[in-house]
């Protein structure tokens, strides 16, 4: 269920709750910019643990104080699904 592949409806409500985030190439997406590299590399590796909780698993992207990141689900087809969303959410509350 959690690994369903939400509609466009659903996706849009999602991003209701999750702002700065967007629907873009088939992926819940978001860019973070931090002080400095080790700030970014801090906020990867605190997100790790809750990816690892979740045991589900973003694309990461860092550029020097910049982290680029993607979220979707293999599991679905690379598809958005539940388990993204709680990702997203979880991802917000380490900012
Ligand atoms: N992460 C993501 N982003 N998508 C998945 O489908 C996925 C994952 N599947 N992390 C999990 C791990 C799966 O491979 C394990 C077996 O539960």
């Amino acid at each position: 269920m959690a690994r369903t592949p939400l509609n466009t409806d659903e996706i849009n409500a999602a991003l209701h709750e999750l702002p700065g985030w967007s629907f873009a190439g088939d992926a819940l997406t978001k860019s973070f910019t931090f002080a400095d590299f080790q700030e970014a590399v801090g906020f990867m590796v605190r997100l790790a643990f809750h990816a690892e909780a979740l045991d589900h698993h973003p694309s990461l992207h860092n550029v020097y104080n910049r982290v680029e990141i993607a979220l979707n689900t293999h599991d679905a087809g690379n598809k958005v699904t539940e388990m993204d969303v709680k990702l997203a959410k979880a991802i917000e509350a380490l900012t």
